[in-house]
């Protein structure tokens, strides 16, 4: 009985705490109309950004200062940032984040990259793969699987997909591997074959670095599986920094990478690394960074943020 007294009580506390919290909230904001807020207003004057290391982070930083945007850009990661994207959507407020294609989001919800008039986040890229020096000679099988890798929209795009809709990026991986054989074998040195699978994987061990975006998730889980399942490979894959991907990489701590967004968005990790690391080139061309805003979302362009 008493503890009941006591649920109800705590119950009441806490709705009236919610209701004063939910009040002084939209007190700082609230006003007349909806057409009275301003844009910034309605995006809670926050831009909701990733891993500082990102590229997509500088990027985000210089054009605040470019379109002179008093806004907060927020750390997170790709998982904060889509989650914060998705309680907004379903509450049907505005929201801008820092974006990238490919990405599932784009089809999970109706999205739109702003208009980047000065040309802050660069045009179209590729995403390339770079390995370790040396590799070549010391692993050639490994160092040819990882230059003929390369795929489309479509394909990266289910690959992400399987991963978000089972929730495991291993099996995705398996899945996703075991239902492209053709694109796979074309990758494959001779005497493989994607459909036939190795039950102990006993060769030496290759290390995979990899950041935890989405995109690298996908790349790094299906080259991880080719190496292994298909190629007899022990595999070691790595979740580090941007920063550390390039720099471990460079010092022999890893063996190759395939999430280098080139020029632009890792241009300075590359210089940094310079001839310290091999660039094998595009696995996928046509990426794109920016920020992204719901497609309900009234303005296009990033120039009408500070409306
Ligand atoms: N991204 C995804 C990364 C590269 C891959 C766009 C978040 C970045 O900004 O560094």
């Amino acid at each position: 009985m008493l503890k009941k007294k006591k649920l109800v009580l705590i119950l009441t506390l806490l709705v009236f705490a919610m209701v004063s919290v939910v009040g002084c909230g939209g007190g700082e904001t609230a006003e007349p109309s909806d057409g009275a807020q301003s844009v910034k207003d309605k995006f809670g004057g926050r831009i909701i950004g990733i891993d500082p290391g990102a590229g997509i982070m500088v990027a985000s930083e210089k054009a605040l200062v470019e379109y002179d945007l008093d806004y907060e850009l927020m750390e997170g990661s790709d998982a904060t940032m889509v989650a914060t994207l998705k309680q907004a959507i379903d509450n049907n407020e505005w929201v801008a984040v820092t974006g990238w294609a490919p990405h599932w989001k784009f089809a999970t919800w109706d999205l739109k990259f702003l208009d980047d008039p000065k040309g802050v986040y660069g045009e179209a890229e590729t995403i390339n793969t770079i390995v370790r020096q040396g590799l070549k000679e010391d692993l050639p099988e490994v160092y040819e699987v990882c230059d003929n890798f390369s795929w489309g929209d479509a394909d990266i795009g289910s690959a992400m997909g399987l991963a978000d809709e089972l929730g495991d990026d291993v099996l995705a991986a398996r899945q996703w591997v075991q239902d492209n054989q053709d694109l796979v074998n074309s990758w494959l040195p001779e005497g493989y074959d994607a459909g036939t699978l190795v039950d102990n994987p006993s060769k030496e061990e290759v290390t995979l670095l990899y950041v935890e975006w989405a995109c690298a998730r996908a790349e790094t889980n299906v080259m991880a599986d080719v190496l292994k399942n298909i190629m007899g490979y022990e595999v070691e894959m790595m979740s580090v920094g941007a920063a550390a991907m390039y720099q471990g990489l460079a010092a022999g701590e890893g063996d190759a990478f395939f999430t280098a967004w080139l020029p632009v968005t890792h241009g300075e990790y590359m210089n940094q690394v310079g001839d310290k690391v091999e660039d094998l080139g595009p696995s996928y061309e046509g990426a794109r960074i920016g920020l992204v805003v719901p497609a309900y979302v009234d303005i296009d362009s990033i120039e009408e943020l500070n409306n």
